[in-house]
């Protein structure tokens, strides 16, 4: 018996060290990121970064999420979460301050490449060449954005993939990417930020798939200036959520209020409410109320604009890491002293760290001065303009803190003024530092490695002797179907596409083969179809996601433009989503079913492909580059293109339309006519009523927008027939504009026109209902006509 008793005293006693411990290392990340957080402000006020917005006054909070992330997991969160980072081994203090300073170099910036403002962290999801890492290994912070809210639409992918690796069969085996589902999306979002409908669609849109889903809601009371009574209902986020509350009999979100400063509080109610949603899936709001901001928003103002001195005052006396230091206190887990060794310690930990990453940022720049320096030196030797080049050495040299635009401009402007000098060396250096901040500053839009959409094998459609002829919409099905037979990674969703297959039968049937879990209805609700889309895609899936009509892309245009397509610029090909994003568009009827806005869509995602296929065996080709990349696209199938007879290619799966390359569908000589989609029907009846009077017109269908004819196609027709239009449905300045540009200045074109070239669009309004208003607001025959005939006088 008495053995027993000791030792169980003694496990008692040992628990009771490590629980101390925990806590103890818990205050030492709570005062290191207080620390950095104090130091990152000094270094923005004395210049030596550009901007600070820091995590003060939540390091408790996220010391207390960090407990309950385990690998697999994923974040989505905001920039105040640098704790969070810190806590969970995702982010060290010379990290983060390389990313103040804005370092170039991935090894001294994982997270951006110094391509984000501070404390937007991401790990990694995809190696070089764009494969998957084991992601179930690793606890992963998908990439963070300054756009408040822009991180919520996301993680409902993030979320349900766990839903979809628990429920669906095809996906049992994938172990790299999940173990049974059990992984949790943490998010994270700002009181003020809830205000905005990206907040609301995605708690809606978690509670009624019941996905694994815990949003934290760091409740300072602010968003800038403006307090929450005027941001929120009942001036409480979870109050206005009373009514997602779940209960037995219906689907929901769990609840829970917490306080910022209670420590144990928290510990204990996020421990039970992770482990309630990694088990059930049923979503999760913590709402964590009385978060101070002891330094203010952000390093552009100061709070004492707009606060009491009540509040600030409050601020002080309820500070969550002073409030922590009380409870150490009152439960005997250290005293005043070995607190001070801790905060000691850490502050010098912070400093030195904080200077290591200034100079391994600085050490590369300093180098390029003294060879910049030497190089002037040269130059001065011999310029009648020495005096002019010396100060400007002199002014580099005496620059504390240069940057490199200091040191390309000294550069620059120095050959210019030492014209009369022969010296190449000069120039030759001007030039390797452009290539350098190339690869610096200018890479990873698309993927740079093995799966890029650009490296996929080109294999031609190919047709046996008396191949089926089918409307599109059977073509799309038989595709689909192969699709999925083939590809237990794909899922498509979309409003209307689960039980009856799309508007267009694309699906049809094709839920029932292949299973809810696969092939699914959403609510209507673009945005977070969007971010579904982007969330299952980082985590390994093939998503489809589907916009009905692609005016409607518009609402889900903010997660697409800010999101997917600056993916993988901003975490330096680190993390990527290649969802496909299924719409359709171009001719049909009326203002919201008509709309071709394809200047909009392609000038807002650079980064992202985008197909515009004229038919639905192009469009299968282009399915298929696209899934063969690890790269995101967007497919714009013909609206009206549905019904219109084609054949069916006897390798639908396999045969791929490459990206970039236009292809002539019509040969001719004396005009070349460059358009895509549904318009070039329209251009077939004119050219062919001009081929009749005597005018031979090469039309081509340039496939895709991004990219844009990469081997100069256009030109060699053009050279050939010294006369061209660019058509489209767009309006004018849209995309028939950035052809025009593509080819007139990118090509060269300018240089083999006999008569100026001219751009046929919509126009400016959108088009009336009705078969007229189509007419009279699109690009018909009879205008392509009198065009080119006008040219012919020219
Ligand atoms: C879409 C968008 N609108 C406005 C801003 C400017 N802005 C940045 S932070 C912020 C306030 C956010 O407040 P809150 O969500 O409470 O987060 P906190 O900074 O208080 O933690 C605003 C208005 C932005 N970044 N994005
Ligand atoms: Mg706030």
């Amino acid at each position: 018996m008495e053995s027993i008793s000791s030792d169980s005293l003694q496990l008692q006693q040992l628990s009771f060290e490590h629980f101390k411990k925990e806590v103890l290392q818990d205050y030492r990340f709570a005062c290191l990121s207080r620390e950095a957080s104090l130091l990152g402000r000094k270094e923005v006020l004395t210049g030596k970064a550009k901007f600070g917005i820091f995590g003060d006054g939540k390091e408790v909070p996220q010391l207390a999420m960090a407990k309950f992330f385990q690998p697999g997991d994923f974040y989505s969160g905001y920039y105040r979460d640098q704790t969070f980072a810190f806590a969970t081994g995702a982010a060290s203090i010379k990290e983060f301050f390389a990313q103040l300073y804005a370092d170039p170099d991935t090894s001294h910036d994982p997270h951006s490449a110094g391509r984000q403002m501070n404390s937007h962290f991401a790990t990694a999801f995809v190696d070089e060449n764009g494969e998957c890492l084991d992601l179930v290994n690793r606890k992963n912070l998908s990439s963070g954005m300054a756009p408040t809210a822009a991180q919520m639409p996301r993680s409902v992918g993030l979320a349900l993939a766990s839903k979809l690796f628990r429920n669906s069969d095809v996906l049992k085996n994938f172990s790299s990417l999940s173990d049974h589902g059990n992984e949790v999306c943490f998010t994270t979002i700002g009181d003020a930020s809830t205000s905005e409908g990206h907040f609301w669609e995605t708690m809606n849109a978690a509670a009624v798939q019941q996905i694994p889903l815990a949003v934290f809601v760091w409740d300072d009371g602010y968003g800038i200036s403006v307090p929450k009574t005027y941001q929120t209902t009942k001036g409480s986020i979870s109050d206005a959520l009373k009514g997602f509350q779940k209960n037995e009999e219906t689907n929901g979100i769990e609840i829970y209020k917490v306080k910022a400063w209670d420590y144990a509080g928290m510990c204990e109610v996020f421990e039970a409410g992770i482990t309630k949603i990694r088990a059930t899936h049923t979503p999760a709001l913590f709402h964590v109320e009385e978060v101070t901001q002891p330094q203010g928003h952000s390093t552009s103002g100061s709070h004492e604009r707009y606060k009491t001195t009540d509040r600030l005052q409050w601020e002080r006396d309820w500070d969550c890491i002073k409030k922590m230091k009380e409870w150490i206190f009152e439960n005997s887990l250290a005293d005043e002293e070995e607190l001070a060794v801790i905060e000691t310690e850490v502050k010098e930990y912070v400093r030195t760290e904080k200077q290591t990453a200034w100079n391994e940022f600085h050490q590369p720049i300093i180098e390029q001065v003294q060879k910049v320096s030497s190089l002037l030196q040269t130059l001065i030797e011999s310029s009648s303009n020495a005096p002019a080049i010396q100060k400007l050495k002199q002014e580099l040299e005496n620059n504390r803190e240069p940057s490199r635009r200091d040191v390309m401009s000294s550069l620059y402007k120095s050959i210019l003024l030492a014209e009369d000098v022969r010296n190449e060396e000069a120039g030759k250096y001007y030039h390797e530092l452009v290539d350098e901040s190339k690869s610096l500053f200018n890479t990873h839009l698309y993927h740079e490695g093995a799966s890029s959409a650009m490296k996929v094998a080109v294999v031609k459609p190919e047709f046996i002797a008396d191949a089926q002829v089918l409307n599109g919409y059977e073509i799309l099905n038989r595709y689909f179907d192969q699709l999925f037979s083939n590809n237990p990674k794909v899922v498509a969703f979309g409003e209307d596409l689960g039980f009856i297959g799309d508007v267009n039968q694309g699906f049809a049937g094709l839920q029932a083969k292949h299973g809810e879990t696969r092939i699914f209805d959403t609510g209507i609700r673009e945005l977070t179809i969007m971010g579904q889309g982007i969330g299952l895609a980082m985590r390994g899936l093939r998503p489809i996601a589907e916009i009905q009509y692609l005016d409607y892309l518009i609402y889900g245009l903010q997660p697409l433009t800010d999101d997917l397509a600056t993916l993988q610029f901003r975490t330096a090909g680190r993390q990527s989503a290649p969802v496909i994003i299924r719409s359709r568009g171009h001719r049909l009827e009326g203002i919201w079913h008509s709309g071709s806005p394809m200047g909009m869509i392609i000038n807002s995602l650079r980064g992202i492909y985008v197909c515009v296929p004229r038919n639905m065996v192009q469009a299968a080709g282009m399915y298929n580059t696209l899934l063969q990349s690890s790269e995101p696209g967007l497919v714009v199938e013909c609206l009206n293109g549905y019904r219109l007879k084609e054949k069916l290619p006897s390798n639908l799966s396999n045969f791929t339309v490459p990206m970039g390359i236009p292809e002539v569908i019509r040969e001719g000589t004396d005009f070349t006519i460059v358009s895509y989609g549904s318009t070039l029907r329209i251009i077939d009846e004119a050219a062919q009523q001009l081929q009749k009077m005597g005018t031979s017109c090469e039309v081509i269908d340039v496939q895709t927008l991004l990219p844009f004819d990469i081997h100069h196609i256009i030109l060699q027709s053009l050279k050939k027939t010294n006369r061209i239009v660019f058509i489209d449905e767009d309006v004018p300045g849209g995309a028939a504009a950035y052809m025009f540009n593509k080819v007139m200045e990118e090509q060269g074109g300018y240089k083999y026109l006999d008569v100026a070239p001219r751009t046929i669009t919509a126009k400016a309004h959108r088009p009336s209902y009705g078969s007229d208003g189509d007419y009279f607001s699109k690009p018909n025959a009879e205008e392509i006509i009198e065009v080119i005939l006008e040219m012919i006088r020219e």
